[in-house]
């Protein structure tokens, strides 16, 4: 029983005794080489009293410890890199929790595993090599495009490299060339859906299927995308850390996303106590890499909060899957596709002379992500002058585009104006219906 839509039915639809041998054997040999090459990884794991020998099978998983996004920090760059610097050929990166990025390795194996991921979601969405797939994620640090654009490429679909923004020129492109898989953040799908319903093209178009993920979206998002520019709407799922999209994927069923088993064991935890949940209990995703060579992590905690299902697939996948998540364990936001932490906005606040007395707002206009940040001026800076005021902001506008990535207006406000709150102070305030 091997699923057409398959890029690897055997891998695909391999039985849970074979992914769960394949997740044994190289769960041995990725402990033993991050135990011999990353001094980080070995000193974290004589602390906990493991060796490589400990560590036998899957079930022996939990005597590892959790590695997450500070132990990232604290061995940037280099510290987690577990091949020489030579046999490594890229880097991608995305936000840390504060001015340091996390930035990951890849080998050119790393590479290919992750593009034939990806090509596993390109194939569940109905991608063949007939197809054109036109990829608006952003290219260069962010893995949305090179991830995509090399799953395309393995399934030998025509790839369009559009990466993000010029709309019109991304909807000419979907005209002219007759796109037929369209992949981008779900917001950014809707934003181009509504406007080419505006602009009466949508008989013009010849999409029949989107692949959408790096962010949230609802199912009622999904019915509105579908609707709009008349496709199937498909969920991907991923993170730098773990090598990108294509972690998981959403097949026909259209219920939860299949991860790749075979390259990720995934576990739930409890976030305050880190126990191990069992399958359909609603927790923090885990994640252990385990074919990858140049930045193999244990047990990396996500902080995005799912469900795991090894309910039977309609699609004849194995692989568990997992829903959608239903938020986060840690306060990243994700504003238009890039990950923002509140505490890397503090940074840049106090490095430039202001009191940590701030609100953060977010909103979406018009299927697009607003940030504004409203912050208290000390009495020495508060003036009259707008002018001067007016300068005051458009530096910190500067500053937060370069260390976040993106455009958060700015609002100076007069000392003591925000409102001060009897228990923790209320930061962020997202108006967004996501979850
Ligand atoms: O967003 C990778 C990606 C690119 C996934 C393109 C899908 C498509 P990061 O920038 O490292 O990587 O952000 C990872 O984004 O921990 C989730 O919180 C969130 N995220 C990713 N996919 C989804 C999704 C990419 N389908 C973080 N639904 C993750 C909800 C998602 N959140």
């Amino acid at each position: 029983m091997s699923c057409t839509q398959c890029f690897q039915p055997e891998i695909e639809c391999a039985t849970q005794e074979q992914i769960r041998a394949w997740q044994d054997e190289r769960l041995c040999k990725t402990v033993r080489h991050v135990y011999a090459n990353v001094p980080y990884y070995r000193n974290l794991m004589d602390r906990k009293g493991v060796t490589p020998d400990d560590i036998r099978a899957v079930s022996d998983l939990r005597k590892l410890p959790f590695l997450t996004k500070d132990d990232l920090r604290a061995a940037y760059p280099y510290g987690l890199l577990a091949m020489p610097r030579s046999e490594c050929v890229r880097i991608q990166s995305t936000s840390g929790t504060t001015g340091k990025r996390v930035v990951a390795f890849y080998t050119q194996h790393d590479i290919d595993l992750w593009e034939e991921c990806c090509a596993r979601a390109i194939m569940a969405a109905g991608g063949t090599k007939d197809d054109v797939v036109q990829v608006c994620y952003g290219y260069g640090l962010f893995t949305g495009g090179p991830g995509l654009n090399g799953g395309s490429h393995k399934v030998g679909s025509l790839t369009l490299p559009m990466s993000s923004g010029n709309t019109e020129r991304q909807i000419q492109f979907l005209c002219d060339l007759e796109a037929t898989i369209l992949c981008c953040t779900p917001s950014y799908a809707l934003y181009l859906a509504e406007t080419i319903v505006e602009k009466g093209l949508v008989d013009r178009i010849k999409l029949k299927a989107g692949i959408f993920g790096a962010e949230a979206w609802s199912e009622e998002m999904r019915h509105d995308i579908e609707n709009k520019l008349r496709i199937k709407a498909y969920d991907i799922y991923g993170l730098t850390e773990i090598s990108g999209p294509g972690v998981a994927f959403e097949c026909r069923e259209q219920s939860g996303m299949h991860i790749n088993e075979d390259h990720f064991i995934v576990e739930i935890i409890n976030p305050e106590t880190g126990e191990v949940l069992p399958d359909g209990e609603k927790g923090e995703l885990v994640f252990t890499s385990i074919t990858k060579e140049a930045f193999p992590l244990l047990r990396y905690r996500t902080r995005d909060i799912c469900v795991l299902s090894r309910k039977k697939c309609s699609c004849g996948r194995t692989h568990v899957k997992m829903s959608k998540p239903m938020g986060r364990s840690d306060d990243m936001m994700i504003i238009k596709g890039v990950n923002v932490f509140p505490s890397q906005i503090e940074t840049v606040l106090i490095n430039k002379g202001y009191p940590a007395n701030y609100q953060i707002i977010v909103d979406r206009v018009k299927n697009s992500d607003t940030l504004e940040i409203q912050v208290e001026m000390t009495s020495e800076m508060f003036s009259d002058n707008l002018g001067a005021v007016a300068a005051k902001e458009k530096e910190l506008v500067n500053a937060l585009k370069s260390m976040l990535g993106i455009y958060a207006k700015v609002n100076l406000v007069a000392p003591k104006s925000i409102v001060r709150s009897e228990g923790k102070a209320v930061r962020v305030i997202d108006n967004r219906k996501l979850y």
